[in-house]
């Protein structure tokens, strides 16, 4: 199923022979323009048209009502019920320990910079809704931003036809859980236009927008950047597995599929120096994606030009493919593989060992499913509290402590011939 890719004495670059989707997001930047120019300009009616038009779905107001939410957690069956609040419980605990103190550092007598962590005021979280409904994603999104201490908090997910005209009721349902009342039947290009621009009498504007979304949203997230702030360009997802012969076929097939499910266009891949695991994975590929419920998208994703088997000498070899692959998501399924999971330089996240699978991480690990995808996480990291807080530099010196240094400021305001940033200092002596 899975392509194959040889790079046994290959000494090259890996970078450019590793398989990767090729999404081509300015050419729906100019798809979603006239989408996001017709909200700035119409505002609700924009919205109303967008919506009916991609959803199906034609609204008679943006925001959910509250007995809306209130019902759909209400309706809440039981189990889920557990799982979503065990889930919520485990990512509180692990981001409430990224939350950072204020540290003021005392550069000369008389003279100190304090760095300020500061959340940002208001946020929209969007929380995707096509293949599939993702009531965890809001806890992935609602919990960081609650423990940074945002006060606005929005979330806003694509309308259902088979819900009414309303986001997925286990997602208005994980809204309820969590305290989030604000909450817009709006997705795709149009949901992020409404929150970068607001929309009078409906939903003020935000500053900040996170969470995942197709390619119409992820278009939108980068023709608003700057409008308002953006976490991340989310791609589809992605697994890399480095494996030797002592992983298990059976779960390194599993866990390949795990992920294949998301999307056609998801990114399945396996770098092992074991041929006889290539053969092994593939057997189990054919028997379990037949046996699962969506073979189809699956069979797509796995044999798409974005997944492979990735041949290597060895190890090293293996840990120099993945560090360039960069992935979202990666598993080592080694001997000692906690140690080489410590040698990891580029992932959004690592699973280290046979009993921490990807799908883990989506939902109960404690930590973020909110990744950097597409190679990103050779610079970004997934969302997190820290995704939430500004730092700002709190600058206060005292007479003596500027007169001390005055020289200095006055040579380097000349230095770039800005001799009034020298006077603003000088006039004060
Ligand atoms: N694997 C996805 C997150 C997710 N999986 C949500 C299931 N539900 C991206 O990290
Ligand atoms: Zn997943």
């Amino acid at each position: 199923m899975l392509n194959r890719i040889d790079l046994r004495g290959s000494a090259t670059d890996p970078r450019g022979l590793l398989p990767r989707a090729q999404l081509d997001v300015s050419a729906a930047v100019d798809r979603i323009r006239p989408v996001v120019e017709a909200v700035r300009e119409h505002g609700f009616a924009a919205i109303r048209e967008a919506t009916e038009r991609f959803d199906g779905v034609r609204l008679e107001r943006l925001r959910v009502p509250a007995e809306a939410i209130a019902a759909a957690a209400g309706t809440l069956e039981p189990e889920v019920r557990a799982a979503l609040t065990e889930a919520i419980a485990r990512a509180r605990k692990v981001h409430t320990d990224q939350r950072r103190t204020d540290v003021t550092t005392q550069v000369v007598p008389g003279g100190t910079v304090t760095e300020r962590w500061v959340p940002v005021s208001r946020v929209g979280l969007y929380v995707p809704g096509g293949l599939a409904m993702y009531p965890s994603t809001v806890v992935m999104n609602v919990v960081p931003a609650q423990v940074a201490g945002v006060e606005g908090l929005v979330v806003t997910s694509p309308p259902q036809v088979d819900n009414g005209g309303l986001p997925d009721a286990r997602v208005l349902a994980a809204c309820a859980l969590l305290g989030v009342h604000e909450v817009y039947a709006v997705g795709g290009a149009q949901a992020i236009a409404m929150l970068a621009y607001g929309v009078p009498g409906e939903c003020e504007p935000v500053d900040l927008v996170t969470g995942p979304g197709n390619i119409w949203v992820t278009a939108a997230k980068r023709l608003l950047r700057g409008v308002v702030g953006i976490d991340a360009e989310a791609g589809p997802t992605e697994i890399a597995i480095l494996a030797d012969d002592t992983a298990d076929p059976v779960h390194v097939a599993a866990d390949l599929i795990s992920q294949a499910e998301h999307d056609p266009l998801a990114a399945s891949v396996l770098v092992t120096p074991s041929a006889a695991l290539v053969e092994a994975v593939e057997v189990e590929l054919t028997r379990q994606v037949a046996a699962t419920k969506h073979t189809g998208r699956i069979t797509e994703a796995l044999t798409g030009p974005q997944s492979g088997a990735v041949l290597v000498d060895d190890l090293e070899q293996g840990l120099r493919v993945v560090d360039a692959y960069a992935a979202e998501h990666l598993e080592i399924q080694t001997v000692d593989a906690r140690a080489w999971a410590l040698r990891v330089r580029n992932a959004g996240a690592v699973f280290v060992g046979a009993w921490s699978p990807v799908s883990l991480g989506d939902y109960l690990a404690g930590s973020n499913h909110v990744l950097p995808t597409g190679g990103c996480a050779r610079h970004s990291s997934g969302l997190s509290v820290q995704s939430f807080l500004r730092g700002i530099h709190v600058i206060e010196y005292g007479e003596a402590a500027l007169r001390d240094v005055a020289g200095h400021v006055v040579t380097l305001a000349n230095v770039e011939d800005l001799p009034a940033h020298g006077q603003a200092v000088t006039a004060r002596l």
